[in-house]
């Protein structure tokens, strides 16, 4: 198997007893609405219950004298079997039941609207694929938010920026590709888990995306998406009219400017009339933005916001808006500031159909950060978090890491605004501080690869990101073993082996590349992948740590630091502000200390990131020998691609684990007392290889490299 599938495999059940049970399953379906995202249900049905059941469903169109699947809006099941009317159910929810009515079972799929009998259906399958009894369905389900999406990163020459699976599904060479069936079964596995929409470009946006061509191919990419119920949105360049429209300026408040958004706003919606509406990176690194101006990110959101609403499309605009030339030397300098320093002021002046899109740190999606304090800052404006699917700072496609466990860290935090609960989550969705927008957008750069994301367990963070979006509360147990069940297997060696690996494996990744909050220690002046501790010190990106030989961690307090701390809402404050209450995760994202610390679990925070990153390489070669187990319970394909992934992970991680230490021995000069830290009996040093045409340097900073060299 290749992984194409993903969760859609719907593997030929061969438990007897599911079997047995499944027998008494209808033979036909009726589908009340044959319009086409019920119709996608219908078919969606059939080639699931095939696969699974090797039986194929007869079609009716009306309610036949036997058992039978059905399908429909509410209005409809209430003309054709009111005796299973749900009551009332919001837009996008469904119900689940089986309903006896003139002596036959009826096993009745309901949606509040088209969406959500797709919906609905997707998970009558999931659960048919999990081998849960369907005899006793009785299922009730409304999304948490209206707003569950995701970005591609994706350029108009067929790269994508920070994506690891191969290149875009959508464009190439400047254009949008002749061949987009690929989009259409990226749609399918969006709507599986719910997904509703779908940003198809990069945030660093080319004005091209403008131009009457490219709305010619995006409007093909709608049509294949639009049976899935999957909403297209673009990323747009705030200097579009200047650069593509020839305009003198770009300034938001120009009546110029505005013709011309308003004519590519028209265009838009000529062709694809449920466009989703625009996202917006401005002001930020290097994207241009509304302070050329004089103007505010609310004029700019607003201006367009205002041509989207008669619509129905929104405006997402990011609050990922900083300077990258901080001066390093100044200790008031913070980029965690910005968002909340930039935002705060703006609140209550957006549009009612503008979302401010929020990564859920202050910093950019790190191995751990403290949740962003802008999400208690906006009370009057709407909010979506947005997280990132694809492993950028997390081991790209060559570390398993399971991102669900960080995401429900950030959803759950409890932020006290107005001294009351107030979890992101329930400001995303939109519940705390009232407001009808919200949600969930995930950065998820699937490409062309057969498997889509690479990594075939990277695929588990799709699917999680869409089983969240759906309902936050679902934990990330239950995400990992509905995930491996559907993806590899029922056999319960399986799941616990595939579950084990995921749900250890962001602890034993934040382990071998950085803890106790310092952020990941990664290259971060290219690629974002493997150590490169030194390279977030003394320049202008802000992803500082401060380490000298005295201590390490940035100074956030209000008392002697930055300031940041100040941001948050006085509860969380008063937390973060004192050592005493200050957890040891995040101590380093918010305290500068000595290494010679102690830590609230007893250890020194120098003899605790040489334990972290010992224990985290173990952990993951443990990932190795665990994934053994599974020889022979699953197809040799996948079987074998994994493996190697986690050879490979289990080297890496040591090769992070000894650059970190060193470097960390260097700058302390406090020895591990474990005596590990620069003994390696059994490393084969690169540089005392031989190989013909190479010849070893001396490489800068010495971390990066075996011995330096
Ligand atoms: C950073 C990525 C960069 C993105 C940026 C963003 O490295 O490629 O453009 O985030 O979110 O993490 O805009």
């Amino acid at each position: 198997e290749t992984g194409a599938a993903g969760w859609l495999r719907y593997a030929a059940i061969r438990n007897p007893e599911t079997l047995r049970r499944d027998q008494a399953l209808p033979a036909g379906v009726v589908l009340l609405d044959r319009s086409p995202v019920p119709l996608s249900a219908e078919q969606e049905l059939v080639r699931g219950v095939r696969s699974m059941l090797d039986r194929t469903l007869r079609i009716d169109d009306t309610l036949p004298e036997e058992d039978a699947f059905v399908l429909g809006t509410a209005s409809e099941i209430e003309g054709a079997l009111p005796q299973a009317r749900a009551g009332t159910l919001q837009p996008e929810s469904f119900s689940l039941s089986v309903v006896h009515a003139h002596g036959h079972a009826y096993w009745v799929i309901e949606g509040g609207d088209a969406r959500g009998v797709l919906y609905g259906t997707f998970r009558l399958l999931a659960k048919m694929g999990t081998e849960q009894d369907l005899a006793m369905l009785h299922d009730s389900e409304s999304p948490s938010a209206p707003i569950r999406w995701v970005n591609q990163w994706d350029n108009i020459d067929g790269s994508i920026e920070r994506g690891y699976a191969g290149r875009s599904i959508f464009f190439d060479n400047g254009a949008v590709r002749e061949d987009v069936s690929r989009t259409g079964e990226y749609a399918r596995l969006l709507a599986s888990v719910g997904i509703d929409g779908c940003t198809v470009n990069n945030v660093n946006a080319s004005p091209k995306m403008l131009s009457p061509e490219m709305i010619g191919g995006l409007a093909r990419i709608a049509d294949e998406f639009r049976p899935w119920g999957v909403r297209l949105s673009i990323s747009v360049a705030l200097n579009s009219p200047q650069t593509l429209g020839g305009l003198s300026t770009f300034d938001p408040l120009n009546p110029q400017v505005i013709a011309w958004w308003q004519s590519r706003v028209d265009a838009l919606y000529a062709q694809i009339p449920d466009f989703g509406g625009f996202v917006v990176k401005a002001d930020s690194e290097g994207q241009p933005g509304p302070s050329q101006y004089g103007r505010t990110p609310a004029d700019a959101a607003n201006m367009l916001a205002r041509m989207l609403k008669p619509h129905g499309g929104i405006l997402l605009y990011r609050a990922f808006v900083y300077n990258h030339h901080l001066d390093w030397n100044d200790m008031k300098a913070d980029r965690a500031r910005a968002a909340y320093d930039i935002f705060h002021p703006l609140d209550g002046k957006f549009e009612d159909n503008v979302v401010v899109q929020i990564k859920y740190g202050p910093i950019d999606f790190q191995v751990r950060e403290p949740v962003s304090p802008i999400f208690a800052g906006l009370r009057k404006t709407s909010e979506a978090i947005e997280l990132q699917v694809t492993q950028e700072y997390t081991g790209q496609a060559h570390h398993a890491v399971f991102l669900i466990p960080l995401w429900k860290e950030s959803l759950d935090f409890d932020l006290h605004a107005d001294n009351r609960s107030t979890t992101v989550a329930s400001i995303v969705e939109g519940k705390a501080f009232h407001h009808a927008l919200g949600g969930f957008v995930g950065v998820a750069n699937v490409g062309l690869d057969a498997n889509w994301m690479g990594h075939p367990l990277s695929m588990a963070n799709l699917y999680g990101f869409g089983r969240l979006a759906w309902n936050p509360e679902l934990t990330s147990a239950a995400i990992a073993e509905e995930w491996t069940r559907l993806t590899f297997s029922n056999n319960p060696e399986v799941a616990s082996t595939v579950d084990g690996i995921l749900l250890h494996s962001w602890h034993a990744y934040e382990g071998y590349t950085g803890s106790l909050g310092i952020g990941t220690l990664t290259d971060i002046l290219h690629a974002h992948y493997g150590p490169g501790i030194e390279s977030a010190e003394r320049n202008g990106w802000g992803q500082w740590f401060r380490a000298d030989h005295q201590g390490v961690g940035m100074d956030r307090t209000v008392a002697t630091g930055t300031g940041y701390i100040g941001q948050y809402p006085p509860e969380v404050a008063k937390r973060y502000e004192s050592l005493a209450t200050m957890p040891d995760s995040l101590l380093l994202f918010f305290h500068h200390v000595p290494w010679n610390y102690r830590l609230h679990n007893g250890q020194t925070v120098i003899q605790y990131t040489y334990n972290a990153h010992y224990a985290g390489a173990e952990e993951a070669a443990q990932f190795m020998t665990d994934w053994k187990r599974l020889d022979g319970l699953i197809d040799d394909e996948r079987y074998q691609k994994v493996l190697d992934l986690l050879i490979y992970q289990s080297g890496h991680a040591v090769v992070w684990r000894d650059a970190v230490c060193n470097w960390a021995k260097s700058m302390s000069g406090i020895p591990d007392d474990r005596g590990r830290v620069g003994h390696y009996p059994d490393r084969i040093e690169a540089e005392n290889m031989k190989l013909t045409g190479y010849t070893v340097v001396d490489v800068t900073p010495p971390e990066t490299a075996s011995g330096a060299k």
